[in-house]
């Protein structure tokens, strides 16, 4: 089972155990008997199991196993004591336990709200709110049913309000508010001498655009979606002029890894300003990283891009000999974008498509009718990539994964979540069932460049409460705090940064920092073994533990986020800076 699953197993039963002890007290307050005694026994049994998806938790590896320890089992504990031997008593008038009952719904409740909404780092200050809020909510309940306190009942909210303080108070408190990241730089315009050899202009509107055959609104570079594909070839200098002519929320173009200078970078309040309507900007650099690319803005971007302000960029190293074909997937107004025109080959011409995942999600890909090699992820070629049949690919937000083949005689096709985008004839495969490339374990290994880390950052990513201008939101948080509250990460040009990734929550974060590509290290404590995987997108799935490094060797402020767009937005951002 893996950590997501059992996370998801855990929350399940905690939820029908909390459910179950308030509705057996419910039931007893209106002394339906049998429903109390049935939905109690069923929430004892239920508080019990979490021993068992918490110890498998901590088995697994999962770093926060001792808040669980800490804080849900204290209060479970205590609701399994107060309510157990009174139910196993079974008293004549049922009501006599309703008090018991709803005081082990709180508990199991208010750890379950603790565990949802608080986040990472557990503070004492979560501990002791959890305590007092089951401590109001069973007087409360005591007043509304008439009944007495009993000394017993008191006696146990008393040492668990005492164990939860000594236990709160060895856990990390929560950060204080941290400086915001200095905006407005001013970084200069990087002059390149070379006069350019690539111009293109993209002005950004709104448009009507087709998806799957209805007109629907959209944002778009030249009226289309994906804007027009940019290509050069390896050493050409890029000078792309933005215009806006319509957009209101201001539009910018960050070039999705492509390592550029800072400057070029696109990102609005860090970089330049966002480009308003009526207004340009001019964004030049040489193209010498080759491969497969994309650009969109970076200005609301979760709106922005889902909106259709994205397209492609290719940088070759020379002629392209055969087929070489961009398929970049996105859902535009909830209906995917039709696929690229089919072009037949001749058997035997060798193919490339150049897969490239623009939405917020994970896609599955399955190429049938072929064997393939994956040549090249985020851009980067792979080192001995061997030949793949009937095994199919998940690529994260933001990720591009080239896959390569020599045209056979008969058909193929290409399905994304089991919807065939692209094929030269028909191809009648099942590929539900393949199993999954492990990008980790895939071609040939190399040793790492580096023996030690001049600098160490530890990222847990999740979610909780947070307070924005004082209002309260549900962010996406990193280290326990959102954006604009998150520190920054210095680092000196030249430091070998390692980066620790640890998902807290229970969905996939798609993890994307600019300016530079990492080199994976391990996933969950196992060492890399495939080729050297340098991405600028991966996926970081709920209890995974990734470690990256990278060499600090572009100065600037760099965006540092999670690219699903609607978790950067709401506070998964942070940034890395040169000091
Ligand atoms: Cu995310």
């Amino acid at each position: 089972m893996s950590t997501g699953s059992l996370l998801a197993a855990d929350l399940v039963i905690a939820v029908l155990a909390a459910a179950s002890w308030l509705g057996g007290g419910a039931a007893s307050t209106a002394r339906r008997r049998p429903l109390a005694l049935g939905l109690a026994a069923f929430a004892l049994v239920a508080t019990l199991a979490r021993a068992i998806t918490i110890t498998a938790l901590a088995r697994a590896g999962w770093w926060f196993a001792a808040e669980k320890v800490l804080i849900a089992a204290p209060l479970s504990l205590a609701a399994v004591g107060v309510a157990g031997p009174r139910l196993l008593r079974a008293p004549g008038d049922i009501r006599a336990v309703a008090v018991p009952l709803l005081f082990a719904g709180y508990a199991t409740s208010s750890a379950l709200l603790v565990t949802i909404l608080h986040g990472y780092p557990a503070s004492a200050g979560a501990g002791l709110l959890a305590v007092a809020g089951v401590v109001a909510a069973t007087a409360v309940s005591w007043r509304a049913l008439g009944a007495r306190p009993s000394r017993s009942v008191s006696r146990v909210a008393v040492v668990v309000a005492v164990a939860t303080l000594v236990t709160g108070t060895g856990l990390t408190a929560a950060p204080g508010a941290a400086p915001g990241v200095p905006h407005d730089h001013g970084y200069p315009q990087t002059r390149i001498a070379a006069e350019p050899t690539k111009r293109f202009t993209l002005t950004a509107g709104s448009a009507t655009v087709s998806a799957s055959g209805r007109d629907v609104a959209a944002w778009a570079f030249n009226g289309q979606v994906p804007g027009p594909e940019l290509t050069a070839t390896v050493g050409d200098v890029l000078e792309v002029t933005l215009r806006n002519r319509d957009i209101r929320r201001g539009v910018t173009l960050h070039w999705h890894g492509y390592d550029v200078p800072n400057g070029q970078d696109g990102v609005p309040g860090v970089t330049q300003a966002a480009v308003l309507p009526g207004q340009e900007f001019v964004y030049r650099f040489r193209a010498d990283q080759v491969g497969t690319y994309w650009y969109h803005t970076h200005s609301v971007s979760d709106v922005g891009v889902r909106m259709g302000l994205y397209g492609v960029l290719v940088v070759r190293p020379g002629p392209v000999a055969g087929l070489d074909v961009t398929v970049p997937v996105h859902t535009l107004a909830g209906r995917p974008l039709p696929a690229p025109t089919v072009e037949r080959v001749e058997a035997g011409v060798p193919v490339r498509l150049r897969l490239i995942n623009t939405d917020s999600t994970t896609h599955r890909y399955a190429l049938a009718g072929t064997p393939f090699r994956v040549a090249a992820i985020d851009g980067v070629d792979l080192r001995g990539p061997t030949s793949l049949v009937d095994t199919a690919v998940l690529i994260p937000a933001g990720g591009r994964y080239d896959l390569v083949f020599d045209a056979p005689a008969t058909p193929v096709a290409l399905f994304v979540d089991g919807r065939a985008v692209y094929s030269t004839g028909p191809v009648s495969t099942a590929t539900g069932a393949w199993p999954l490339l492990d990008p980790l374990t895939y071609g040939t290994a190399a040793p790492v460049p580096w023996s030690g880390f001049d600098r160490t950052f530890t990222l847990v990513l999740d979610r909780g409460l947070d307070l924005h201008n004082l209002l309260p939101r549900y962010a996406h948080t990193i280290n326990g705090a959102a954006d604009p509250d998150i520190p920054p990460q210095v680092v000196r040009l030249g430091d070998v940064v390692l980066f620790t990734i640890v998902n807290r929550s229970p969905i996939v974060h798609p993890w994307h920092l600019h300016g530079h590509h990492v080199l994976v290290l391990s996933r969950d404590g196992e060492p890399a073994a495939g080729s050297p995987l340098w991405l600028d997108s991966f996926d970081v799935r709920p209890g995974e533990v990734w470690k990256v490094a990278f060499r600090a060797d572009n100065p600037g402020v760099w965006a540092n986020h999670c690219h699903n767009l609607e978790h950067a937005d709401a506070g998964m951002t942070l940034h890395l800076m040169y000091s």
